[in-house]
């Protein structure tokens, strides 16, 4: 700053203007991310004359005394790690210090009245917030200073006080004494032998105030379940057992477990072939009651609003199972159903199963081979679950549930008990088809 004064002393006074603007483009930035206001300071060998703080340059303690207000993680220990300037994590608490230091001369008995302390912590949600500090007294020069330390993350996120952390440190509270919450609104006074506001000159009878705050970034979380459609368990589960042909609820759970609003939630979903949307079918349940959707949740997705922290909503449709010819598989087919949840912080997806069994007539043997196919009358071919020898084909893709059935199998109990099951469940399909 200096040099630029002194250039501009030497220049015509025609240019001087000019130079001005562009010298207070390059010290109003500089002064945005430092401390205030710019004023005298004094060194360890010449204190003041008068009732000022933090403004020694050469604190063999500390360093610089006008950058008094730093910030560290909370659970880094010891006295180092302060800085001005930190990058956050979700659910981490971090101390804020300031410095007190009356640097007038010890030997004038200068007290400095009403020292007060004073910080703005703001409650917006940005992925830059600043933490100002101010150190006032009623009889000081300047008669308040204040300095700053910054957090920042990538995402937007907010800083919360955590109410009674804060306290103050000097000679007399070694361990420290309680700072009322009022810090971070309307300010608390200071002190040295008690809280009274009055700080006397010279190092002995500094202080660090310092609390804890705590960062919470956006974050959500979603669910996906599922019901059987129309039965009295309403219970949503991971997965469910139906019948081919039938229909299941699909919900999806949205909770805005995050410190921020989320705005603009979109709800989208992917049906697995074995499946289809039933129209009309969608509803929204918010903190508002129950809502009818259009049917795009499992084409483009739905907007579903926004969320204060805390808030959260489900997802409701009912999807109809493929009729037992249209699913693709004999036997069992686990159909995976995937729920999404969109903001602006990401998208976050979850699933549900359903499993449905094809029953496959013996003669039908399996997809491909047509009825009547001289290889579904081969012994060869036939499956697990008919003995060797049967004319029927068996049904295809039965589970098959490792060494322990092939050797059931190997002895014969195991294909006796299965073909009697199976025959008596091609009975009940003949019968429940007329
Ligand atoms: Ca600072
Ligand atoms: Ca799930």
């Amino acid at each position: 700053m200096n040099k630029i004064t002194t250039f501009i002393k030497r220049i015509p006074k025609k240019a001087s203007l000019l130079v001005l603007i562009l010298a207070a483009a390059i010290i109003i930035p500089a002064n945005l991310f430092a401390w205030g206001p710019d004023r005298p300071t004094y060194t360890i060998e010449h204190p003041a004359d008068h009732v000022t703080f933090d403004s020694i340059t050469n604190n063999p303690d500390y360093g610089d005394e006008r950058n008094f207000v730093t910030i560290k993680d909370a659970s880094v220990p010891g006295l180092s790690s302060w800085s001005d300037e930190l990058q956050v994590q979700n659910g981490k608490e971090y101390l804020v210090r300031m410095y007190v230091h009356n640097n007038a001369a010890s030997n004038l008995n200068l007290v400095a009245k009403d020292v007060t302390a004073r910080f703005n912590v703001p409650t917006y949600s940005a992925n830059r917030i600043q933490i100002d500090g101010y150190l006032s007294s009623s009889n000081a020069t300047p008669s308040s200073v204040w300095d700053q330390a910054v957090f920042t993350d990538t995402n937007d996120f907010k800083i919360e006080y955590v109410p009674g952390s804060a306290s103050y440190t000097n000679n007399v509270f070694t361990a420290g004494t309680p700072i009322a919450d009022t810090v971070t609104s309307t300010g608390s006074l200071l002190g040295y032998s008690s809280m009274n506001g009055n700080i006397p000159g010279c190092f002995q009878y500094a202080g660090y105030l310092v609390f804890k705050v705590k960062a919470i970034e956006p974050s959500f979380d979603v669910q996906k379940t599922v019901r059987i459609n129309g039965i009295d368990d309403k219970t949503f589960k991971e997965t469910v057992n139906v019948q081919p042909g039938s229909k299941v609820d699909f919900q999806i759970y949205f909770n805005n477990n995050g410190g921020t609003q989320l705005t603009n939630v979109y709800a989208s979903d992917v049906l697995p072939s074995g499946m289809t949307y039933v129209d009309g079918s969608a509803l929204l349940y918010d903190s508002l009651g129950k809502h009818t959707l259009p049917d795009v949740l499992t084409t483009s997705g739905v907007n579903i609003g926004g969320y204060i922290p805390g808030g959260d909503a489900y997802v409701r449709f009912t999807a109809k199972i493929a009729d037992n010819k249209d699913l693709t598989i004999c036997g069992v087919n686990t159909l995976t159903n995937i729920g999404k949840i969109t903001t602006s912080i990401g998208t976050k997806q979850d699933t549900a199963t359903v499993t449905v069994t094809k029953t496959c007539q013996p003669n039908e043997c399996k997809p491909g081979i047509p009825v009547g196919d001289s290889r579904c009358e081969t012994p060869k071919e036939c499956k697990p679950g008919i003995p060797v020898g049967d004319k029927r084909c068996a049904p295809t893709e039965l589970p098959h549930t490792g060494p322990a059935e092939d050797v059931m199998n190997l002895i014969g109990i195991g294909t006796l008990v299965a073909s009697i099951g199976y025959y008596r469940s091609s009975r009940r399909e003949l019968l429940n088809r007329r």
